[in-house]
């Protein structure tokens, strides 16, 4: 399970990304307003749901603390959503706590278009459907609503320790 949209051809001059839903008013970043955040960089292993996994990747971009630095929100969930859609839920606390970020540069090269360049979000404490590609928006929402493959039976949080791969586990 690697991609479920075909891979979009992004341009940065014209990309955004987008913090709305339960806040007072959206903060939107361009290309180069989102690179004049403080930097920073995951450096580990990723897990994808079909028992691969990569060890000591090297992601550069920005932590998601970063982007939700001065964000007034009651929210406790959050959806990330990707260019054409694509949706993936989580809990506010596991993208917050230098848990997660927005990358847009591997091993010191931008991103790929097929690994979802320009950037995407990386969550690597839980399993890389949770890491949504081509990320274009985090939405902060009350409550839980399950994104793309959560709707279709993958596990709700999904916990690589746990193995939590489908509703169930
Ligand atoms: N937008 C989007 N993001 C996505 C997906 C997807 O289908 N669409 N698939 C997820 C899944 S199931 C995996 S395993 C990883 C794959 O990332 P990779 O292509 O960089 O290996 O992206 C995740 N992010
Ligand atoms: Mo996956």
């Amino acid at each position: 399970m690697l991609s479920a949209e075909v891979t979009p051809r992004l341009g940065t001059a014209s990309w955004t990304f987008t913090v709305d839903g339960l806040v007072e008013r959206p903060t939107i970043w361009t290309w180069d307003e989102i690179h004049a955040l403080p930097a920073s960089s995951y450096r580990g292993d990723i897990h994808c749901v079909t028992t691969w996994s990569k060890l000591d990747m090297h992601f550069d971009g920005v932590s998601v603390d970063t982007l939700l630095d001065g964000v007034e929100t009651a929210a406790e969930h959050v959806v990330a959503v990707a260019d054409h859609g694509y949706t993936t839920n989580l809990p506010l606390e596991d993208v917050t706590g230098g848990r997660a970020w927005v990358v847009d540069t591997f091993d010191g090269q931008p991103l790929e278009p097929e690994h979802g360049g320009p950037a995407r979000l990386l969550v690597p404490h839980l399993y890389l459907w949770k890491s949504a590609k081509w990320l274009r928006e985090l939405r902060l929402l009350s409550d839980d609503e399950p994104g793309f493959w959560e709707t279709l039976g993958y596990h709700n949080y999904g916990d690589p320790w746990r193995e939590q791969r489908y509703w169930g586990d």
